[in-house]
């Protein structure tokens, strides 16, 4: 028998997934919420730091003591990890964990009998992690486009043009404004490396799928590019580990897990990739033209694609794709379940409630329209702000309705660039449960809407990248098929709200475009 252990360690949670590749199937899932264990302790909400002025960040240490209280979570459910034969992951993309010189002799000296945060406290040449959802870097992407030549060459070396959450900007801004810590940093992870790394108790090389969210990526030959370190800050190729294929075991777990958490010796740690990119390979995407939506903290949508073909509109990403072998194309919007629990959250509603009330109103909200961007948006690009239009702020039914076709329609109009027919939708994330959203969102783009087995196809994607890294003669092909859904839920658009959308999303786009957005 052999499973495979897949970790999330995404903006809210860290979760752990097993599946089985004997009987086909997830035989384990239990995830840490951060707010629930470290509110106080860290100061998180909703899983991170807001510094406001756009700094949105998070200590480490956080992610290390959610590793500990992960593994006892599943040993306390009963799941056996001797059982495991390859454990691989995926993290929130884009953060950054600065590590100083005490990091590699603590971690190989792991001893089991404290917990990790107290052997780890003192690794980091940076008490916080930016995240994704910091802003703060607008003058670093401008740097460092100009020093590579433009806008264009980086999009062409790179896949992406500078955005603010990105790494390189984030590690050129903590290098101009603290040189000192800079100097001391030896190592620079991503939350997904450094999560590999804790776990097989070395510094981990990076692999391409979130290595290409960096600004620091060449996207063809998915190694780092010497010019983009080089504009971006001094000494960044001694800190970087090298990038290797996805699909290659860096490690073996360290003898730390195996003590405490009885995995067995010589378990495979496979490369660690980003929740995006490993949702691709949950949700069985390793065929050109497929399409998914993720609707977690971020709302994001993404394809598969053959070639690294960038936006020329500035909206979306490309980053390589964890097959080693494809491209995900993605547009990331930031107000999606942010944006939603907010609503939830005016309106002292729960989510049955708030399911309820999108089943009560009219596709099209009778030309109610929001632009819900509760935090500043990156597609479009805007600034924080509400603004309603037709949409008094007491209708408690028209609102909730009017922020999720909003960000249905915003998905439908920014993902244009990406050159593809949208004609199903995968979906997953935490709002994928519900049903009445999916509904929304199959209504405006026109196409049924598929439901997974998880709604956490990152955690799925990430154990079966750890099966593939086990079983190295598998094609992904036959990895996804053979645990494709039996009978996976699927939400039809209902024909008779095509010209309701047809014309409200040309009203949405007008008021995108009136309000200066963009
Ligand atoms: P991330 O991976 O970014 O941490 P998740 O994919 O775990 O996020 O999604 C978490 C979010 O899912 C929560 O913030 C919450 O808003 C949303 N969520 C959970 N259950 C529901 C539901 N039934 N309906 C709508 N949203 C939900
Ligand atoms: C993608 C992005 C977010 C994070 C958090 O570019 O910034 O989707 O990966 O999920």
């Amino acid at each position: 028998m052999a499973r495979y252990l897949g970790i999330d360690a995404s903006t809210q949670s860290l979760t752990g997934l097993i599946i089985d590749s004997d009987r086909r199937e997830i035989v384990a899932e239990a995830s840490i919420q951060y707010d629930d264990y470290f509110a106080d302790s860290y100061g998180v909400k909703n899983g991170v730091v807001d510094q406001g002025d756009g700094v949105v960040n998070c200590n480490p240490l956080m992610w290390v003591e959610a590793l500990d209280l992960l593994l006892n979570t599943l040993r306390r459910e009963g799941h056996d990890l001797s059982s495991v034969a390859a454990v691989s992951g995926s993290g929130q993309q884009h953060a950054t964990v600065y590590l100083n010189e005490d990091a590699l002799p603590a971690l190989a000296g792991l001893t089991p009998d404290k917990p990790l945060s107290s052997q780890l406290a003192g690794i980091f040449s940076h008490q916080s992690s930016p995240v994704w959802m910091d802003s703060s870097t607008t003058q670093q992407c401008r740097e460092i486009e100009t020093a590579i030549g433009g806008t264009e060459a980086l999009l062409k070396l790179t896949g992406n043009p500078a955005f603010e959450r990105f790494s390189g900007p984030q590690i050129r801004k903590f290098f101009q404004q603290e040189p000192k810590a800079y100097e001391r940093t030896t190592h620079i992870a991503l939350v997904s490396s450094f999560i590999a790394s804790l776990l097989a108790g070395s510094v981990v090389p990076l692999e391409p799928g979130d290595a290409s969210g960096t600004n620091l990526m060449d996207i063809h030959r998915r190694a780092w590019s010497e010019r983009a370190l080089a504009a971006t800050a001094p000494g960044l190729d001694e800190r970087l580990a090298p990038i290797v294929p996805s699909g290659r075991p860096v490690g073996v777990v360290h003898p730390y897990f195996i003590s405490r958490y009885g995995f067995a010796d010589g378990c495979i740690v496979a490369p660690f990739s980003g929740d995006n990119p490993c949702s691709l390979i949950g949700l069985g995407m390793v065929e050109p033209g497929q399409v998914a939506l993720s609707l977690g903290t971020s709302d994001t949508l993404f394809a598969c694609l053959n070639e690294p073909r960038p936006s020329s509109t500035g909206e979306g990403c490309i980053f390589a794709s964890p097959d080693d072998l494809h491209y995900l194309a993605l547009t990331c919007f930031m107000n999606g379940s942010l944006a939603r629990d907010a609503i939830r959250r005016q309106y002292g509603l729960n989510w049955a409630s708030f399911e309820d009330y999108l089943a009560q109103t009219n596709p099209g909200n009778e030309g109610k329209i929001m632009l819900p961007y509760f935090e500043p948006e990156i597609v479009p690009k805007a600034p924080a702000g509400i603004i309603r239009r037709g949409l008094g702020d007491t209708e408690i039914a028209a609102n909730v309705r009017a922020v999720v076709e909003a960000q249905a329609m915003s998905s439908r109009l920014h993902s244009k660039w990406m050159g593809v027919d949208i004609s199903s939708l995968y979906i997953t994330g935490g709002a994928s449960a519900n049903d009445e959203i999916a509904q929304v969102f199959a209504n405006v783009h026109g196409c049924p809407v598929i439901q997974g087995e998880t709604t956490n196809a990152a955690a799925f994607g990430a154990a079966l990248k750890a099966y593939k890294a086990h079983r190295q003669e598998l094609g992904w092909s036959s990895i996804v098929e053979s645990f494709q859904p039996s009978n996976p839920r699927r939400i039809d658009p209902d024909p008779a709200t095509r010209s309701v959308y047809d014309d409200l999303i040309n009203k949405f786009s007008e008021l995108e475009t009136r309000s200066n957005i963009g």
